[in-house]
């Protein structure tokens, strides 16, 4: 990226803030999504920069439960379309489901520059721009705006830095929903019927890979890993990850001498 120098120790982390202004700029992102990533970057921290067991053990489910469902949709914000556009049109190739575009501070001109964006990249469907005429039940109306052939008779749903109010009126509508996002605290997080806790980054390539590796499984074997998941444990697991890290830090210690180097 320009300006910033390969050797900077924080050099992808520099990178991804790079992205997220540019997207910005492009009117993609909202500021507020500057401010949500700062957020995550702090659980980043946390987890080690780098996907853990919690996180591929949710992914394996996540491709699981995209590759059974009936009707699965990848939903797609600002955030979302900045950090991993690419793979999330991918995604909804290998797995013949559309794309939704589907934001919390709605507005009709930024819907439609997600859009470009996506099919600029090669995807066919994008649902949630013209035709979001439909309305999740309990959510203020441009926050609950969705596509009738999309979000609303999906059995599945991948949504990445979502807010947990969207999340639980989705699963109270029954649906399943995969999460990505990287505080295992956030009521997203918690509401999620699989939460990926990684950041987008990283996630959406190895669920893309996942896909591919799982799709030629028989329904069976897919189920199996399904019935074998367990949320709750892959977030205390999250959970104690973080406190077993920071105890090991804070006992080896992280102070460093810019001499020694
Ligand atoms: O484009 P819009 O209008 O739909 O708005 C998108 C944002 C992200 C602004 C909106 O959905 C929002 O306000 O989200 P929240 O409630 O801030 O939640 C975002 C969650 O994503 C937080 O829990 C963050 O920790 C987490 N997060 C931030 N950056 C990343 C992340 N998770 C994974 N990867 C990241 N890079």
């Amino acid at each position: 990226s320009k300006g910033i120098p390969r050797s900077h120790p924080r050099y992808w982390s520099l990178v991804l803030r790079e992205q997220l202004v540019e997207a910005w700029r492009h009117g993609i992102v909202v500021p507020e999504g500057l401010i949500a990533h700062g957020r995550g970057e702090c659980f980043d921290y946390l987890i080690g920069e780098e996907t853990q067991w919690f996180a591929r053990e949710a992914v394996r489910a996540a491709a699981a439960a995209l590759l059974l469902a009936q009707h699965p949709v990848v939903s797609v914000n600002g955030n979302a379309a900045a950090l991993a556009a690419e793979g999330l049109v991918r995604l909804a190739e290998l797995l013949d489901a559309p794309l939704e575009v589907n934001l919390f501070y709605r507005t009709e001109e930024r819907a439609r520059r997600i859009e470009k964006l996506l099919r600029s990249l090669g995807a066919r469907r994008v649902l949630g721009v013209e035709d979001a005429t439909a309305r999740i039940p309990g959510l203020p109306h441009p926050r609950g705006k969705v596509s009738p052939e999309g979000i609303l008779r999906a059995d599945v749903v991948l949504v990445a830095l979502e807010d947990g109010d969207r999340t639980e009126a989705l699963r109270r509508m029954g649906k399943t929903v995969i999460a990505i996002d990287l505080n295992p605290l956030s009521r997203t997080a918690r509401m999620a019927s699989i939460t990926i806790v990684d950041n987008i980054v990283r996630a959406v390539p190895l669920l893309v890979e996942t896909v591919r590796e799982l799709k030629t499984r028989p329904r069976g074997e897919l189920e199996e890993i399904l019935r074998n998941y367990d949320n709750d444990r892959v977030l205390a697991g999250a959970l104690r990850f973080i406190s077993e890290r920071l105890e090991r830090l804070a006992r080896e210690g992280v102070a460093m001498d810019p001499l020694a180097a």
